[in-house]
């Protein structure tokens, strides 16, 4: 997973991206997928599995994978690494109370293959 795969897929003219999305529950993953998709996000409830939708962008297939954020969840992400290309972490910033179980989670997940993390502020409107 990271940048070598995404070198590797440019070399190979390959135009299709695995991206997946990761974070503590509620913390709106599900809410800016759809949203960047320009979909209804008036009724969102816990993603129980995960969802995958498919966008394009400048030519490029983007499949995102929105993994559920539940505790109880959370040591199945590592399940999805595999031919992922990019990871996305979701902080509700507005979240001060779960910030240290965000940060517990977000060094686990370090702990495994991750190689390449851009820092991507997001302001949702009540962010
Ligand atoms: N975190 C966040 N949530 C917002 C914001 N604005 C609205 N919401 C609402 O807060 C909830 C966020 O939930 P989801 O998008 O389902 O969060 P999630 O990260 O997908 O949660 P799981 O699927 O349980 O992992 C939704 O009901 C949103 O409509 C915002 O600015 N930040
Ligand atoms: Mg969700």
């Amino acid at each position: 997973m990271g940048l070598l795969s995404i070198i590797r897929k440019i070399k190979r003219k390959e135009k299709e991206m695995r991206i997946l999305m990761v974070g503590l529950d509620n913390s709106g993953k599900t809410t800016i997928v759809l949203k960047i998709n320009g979909e209804d996000t008036s009724v969102i409830s816990p993603t129980l599995g995960f969802n995958i939708k498919t966008m394009t962008y400048n030519k490029y297939t983007l499949n995102i994978w929105d993994v559920g954020g539940q505790r109880t969840i959370r040591s199945y992400w590592r399940n999805y690494f595999e031919q992922t290309d990019g990871l996305v972490w979701v902080v509700d910033s507005s979240d001060l109370r779960r910030l240290d179980d965000c940060k517990f989670e977000l060094h686990n997940l370090l702990k495994e293959e991750v190689s390449l993390i851009f820092p991507l502020p997001l302001c949702l409107p009540h962010s």
